[in-house]
């Protein structure tokens, strides 16, 4: 399989990738990010740029399905009894306005099992794709990515979803200092606001790639088609 066209570097570094050595991981997709009535839409953030990334992660899910990549999907969210809810988190939500744990529109804002908790249709997980859940912004603190990645040989990662400068970035960090080769796909990403998308894609590119490289949709289905 070629490399895929990418800045500041040809991705992979080495030029190992392969189906079964790499993973698309799909963050946080859920309602609560980019639905109406969910956590960012009840925080007044605009959710079409939230929702932006939908369509190009569509095509990136389904090339990855037809070449069977692996396929990670994750949901931030708690517990309904909010015993993992850090006291500080809650009470900054509801300095905002989106208080988690609260009742909203989509149900308790960020609790597991809640609607306003699941992945849009849009992206839904196939049977067998593993979901990754996860109380923080990282998809490695308190989850069994890292053994589930090892016990499956990967070592190529693919970033999607939202937020690009929250949930995508803390994930790309915790994965790149575990050792794992990191892509960003910076239109299958968003952030509540656009500056700072590009300050989170600009942040990856510099050091030559201090967390891996950055390239888009197009130029990824093209590498692996
Ligand atoms: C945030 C996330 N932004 N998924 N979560 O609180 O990025």
């Amino acid at each position: 399989m070629t490399s895929v066209s990418a800045t500041p570097y040809l991705w992979p570094f080495d030029g190992d990738l392969t189906p079964q050595n790499t993973a698309l991981i799909i963050i946080d997709m859920q309602i609560d990010f980019c639905g109406k009535g969910g956590y960012v839409d009840a925080m007044g953030y605009d959710i079409s740029l939230t929702r932006a990334p939908i369509e190009p992660i569509r095509a990136v899910l389904a090339t990855a399905r037809e070449i069977s990549m692996h396929v990670i999907h994750t949901r931030e969210g708690h517990r309904p009894d909010l015993s993992d809810l850090p006291a500080n988190k809650r009470w900054r939500s509801r300095q905002i306005g989106a208080g988690i744990g609260d009742v909203g529109p989509c149900g308790k804002v960020l609790v597991r099992g809640e609607p306003g908790w699941e992945i849009i249709p849009e992206l839904a997980p196939l049977p067998g794709e593993p979901i990754i859940d996860k109380p923080g912004k990282g998809s490695f603190y308190a989850t069994d990515l890292e053994l589930l990645l090892h016990r499956s040989s990967i070592r190529n990662i693919v970033l999607t979803g939202i937020t690009t400068d929250v949930c995508v970035h803390t994930t790309m960090r915790e994965a790149n200092d575990r050792g794992f080769e990191c892509l960003l796909l910076e239109d299958c990403c968003a952030a509540t606001d656009p500056g700072n998308h590009a300050a989170a894609v600009k942040m990856v590119t510099m050091q030559g790639g201090v967390f891996g490289s950055v390239s888009d949709s197009k130029s990824f289905i093209a590498a692996i088609a």
